[in-house]
């Protein structure tokens, strides 16, 4: 399940015009993001434990059928919130 969520959020996101290195860029804060919120211990990965939160969270606040899978357009939403959140956390840290 965690595994199609990164799929996605891999694969999603900015069009295939932009460059390689600003698809990396946002990539990465994505990741970012995603680490900000989910990594508790604060070691720079999502450990297992970290990672079934993830899934709680995603499917609790995504799955909005409640099918527990998160279907094509639920995975979209998960897609714009993190691409928020990372958009977010760049303006943080420009001040
Ligand atoms: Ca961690
Ligand atoms: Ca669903």
């Amino acid at each position: 399940m965690l595994v199609i969520v990164m799929l996605a959020l891999m694969v999603g996101g900015s069009p295939a015009v932009e460059g390689a290195v600003k698809k990396k860029a946002a990539k990465r804060q994505q990741k970012d993001a995603l680490l900000e919120r989910y990594d508790v211990n604060h070691d720079g990965t999502l450990d297992a434990e970290e990672k079934v939160a993830v899934e709680k969270d995603f499917l609790d606040r995504f799955d909005k059928n409640e099918d527990k899978k998160l279907d094509k357009d639920e995975l979209d939403a998960v897609r714009q919130e993190v691409a928020k959140q990372a958009a977010t956390n760049l303006r943080k840290k420009k001040k």
